[in-house]
C-alpha cells in the first residue's frame, strides 16, 4: 500500500486570528483569509483518510529560525502591536496604518515613528494585514507547525534517500508533506508585513533548512540546496526580498503579470550579488488556462529548477489561480491542479507544500487535495 502524506496543522490556525474585515477596491468586505479556509482544506483532506495522515504535533522551536529571517525591530513591533494600539485609542478590530511612508511623502522626511499609529504605516504597505488581538501568537504558531513539517521533511528525504539506494524505492515517487496554516506568509518581507501575510513561514522554513550544520547538499557538499516553487496567484514579493542577495534558495514564482502587489513580480528582477540569476519571475496573463499553466510550469521546472539540483522543493501553494476565486483572474479548473501536483511530483525531489492563498472556500479543499493527490501520484 502506497504511504500516507503526513499533514501538519494546527486548531489554533483556525481559532486565532479573525479578523473582521477588509477593504477591496474601496469595499468594505468580510476578511478573505478567513479562518474557514482551514477547516474546509482539514475537512477535504479527512475525508481522504486512505491518502492523509493528519497530526496536530507541532514543536516549538523558538525565536531563532523567525530571527533569522525578519529583523527584530519588525518582530517586536507585531509583540505589541495590538497593545500599544488600544492603549493609544486605537479600533478593536485591530491595527490598520494610518498613513503609509510612501516614496514621496518619505523624500525629504525622516521616517521616525514615535507611536503605534504611525508605524502601524512604517510596517504594513497595505491595508489587508490587520493586527488583532491574537494575530502576533497565529503567526508565531503557523511558523512553529511549518518548521515542525520542515524537520519531518528531513527525516522523510533520509527515508527515502536509504530506500532508493536499497532498491526499494524510485525517484519517480519522493516523499511530500504539507503544512496547513495560516496566517499565510509569502508577502511578508523580513520587515513589513501586507497582503494577509505577517511571518513568511516557508522563507523561515528555508532558511533553518540551510542553517542545520549536518545537512549538506548531495550536489556540492554545502548547505542543503532549496529551490522555491511559488504557485499562488499572486507575486511572494516576501519571499522573494528576503533571499534576493543570496544564491540558495532560489526563488521562482509564477503568477498573474498585472495584479496584487503590483509593484513586483517582472522577469527584470532577477536578484542581486550573489543572489543574481536566483530569482526567476514568469509573468503570466490574466485568463490563464490549465494547458497554458501547466506548460509554464513545467518549462519553470526544466529551465531552473532541475538544473539548480535541489535537495527539497519548498513550495508556495496558493489554489487562488481557480477560475473562480473570487479575488484573482486565472481560469485553473478542479481538473489542473492534479495535473500541476503531477507536475512537481516529477521532479523526483522531496518537497514540502506550505498552504498561502485560495479563497473560494466551495472548491478550496478540493483544489488543495487535487495538488497533493496529483503530487503522489493518486490520480
Ligand atoms: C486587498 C486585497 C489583498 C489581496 C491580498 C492577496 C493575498 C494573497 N484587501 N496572496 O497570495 O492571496
Ligand atoms: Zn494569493
Amino acid at each position: 500500500t502506497p504511504s500516507r502524506m503526513k499533514v501538519f496543522t494546527s486548531t489554533l490556525c483556525t481559532t486565532m486570528h479573525t479578523p473582521a474585515y477588509e477593504f477591496l477596491s474601496g469595499a468594505k468586505t468580510h476578511y478573505y483569509e478567513s479562518p474557514d479556509r482551514r477547516d474546509v482544506i482539514l475537512k477535504y483532506l479527512e475525508s481522504q483518510s486512505d491518502a492523509f495522515e493528519i497530526t496536530e504535533r507541532t514543536e516549538d522551536f523558538g525565536a531563532g529560525p523567525i530571527e533569522r529571517v525578519h529583523k527584530q525591530d519588525f518582530i517586536d513591533y507585531l509583540k505589541t502591536a495590538y497593545e500599544e494600539w488600544i492603549e493609544e485609542g486605537g479600533h478593536p478590530n485591530g491595527v490598520l496604518p494610518g498613513t503609509i511612508p510612501h516614496y514621496k511623502i518619505a523624500r525629504h522626511g525622516k521616517l521616525k515613528a514615535s507611536n503605534c499609529l504611525a508605524k502601524s504605516g512604517e510596517y504594513c504597505f497595505d491595508l489587508s494585514a490587520v493586527i488583532t488581538k491574537d494575530t502576533f501568537k497565529a503567526a508565531w504558531n503557523a511558523a512553529q507547525v511549518t518548521l515542525t513539517a520542515t524537520k519531518e521533511l528531513v527525516r522523510a528525504a533520509d527515508e527515502f534517500e536509504q530506500s532508493v539506494e536499497a532498491g526499494c524505492a524510485t525517484r519517480e515517487n519522493p516523499p511530500g508533506l504539507y503544512a496547513l496554516v495560516r496566517p499565510p506568509g509569502h508577502h511578508a518581507q523580513s520587515d513589513i508585513c501586507g497582503g494577509y501575510c505577517y511571518l513568511n513561514n516557508l522563507a523561515i522554513a528555508a532558511q533553518w533548512l540551510i542553517d542545520q550544520p549536518d545537512l549538506k547538499s548531495k550536489a556540492d557538499g554545502g548547505p542543503k540546496r532549496i529551490a522555491i516553487l511559488d504557485i499562488d496567484f499572486h507575486h511572494g514579493n516576501g519571499t522573494q526580498e528576503i533571499f534576493y542577495t543570496v544564491a540558495n534558495p532560489l526563488y521562482t514564482s509564477l503568477h498573474s503579470v498585472d495584479d496584487y502587489p503590483y509593484f513586483t513580480g517582472s522577469e527584470l528582477e532577477k536578484g542581486e550579488g550573489e543572489g543574481l540569476g536566483f530569482n526567476i519571475n514568469i509573468p503570466l496573463v490574466q485568463a490563464t488556462t490549465n494547458d497554458d499553466y501547466v506548460e509554464k510550469l513545467d518549462k519553470l521546472i526544466q529551465d531552473h529548477v532541475i538544473p539548480f539540483k535541489p535537495d527539497y522543493i519548498l513550495v508556495s501553494l496558493g489554489v487562488d489561480t481557480y477560475k473562480d476565486d473570487p479575488i484573482a483572474g486565472f481560469l485553473v479548473t478542479s481538473e489542473g491542479y492534479p495535473r500541476i501536483g503531477n507536475s512537481i511530483r516529477k521532479i523526483g525531489v522531496p518537497t514540502l507544500f506550505v498552504q498561502e492563498g485560495g479563497y473560494c472556500i466551495e472548491k478550496l479543499g478540493l483544489n488543495v487535495g487535487g495538488i497533493l493527490l496529483g503530487f503522489m501520484g493518486r490520480t
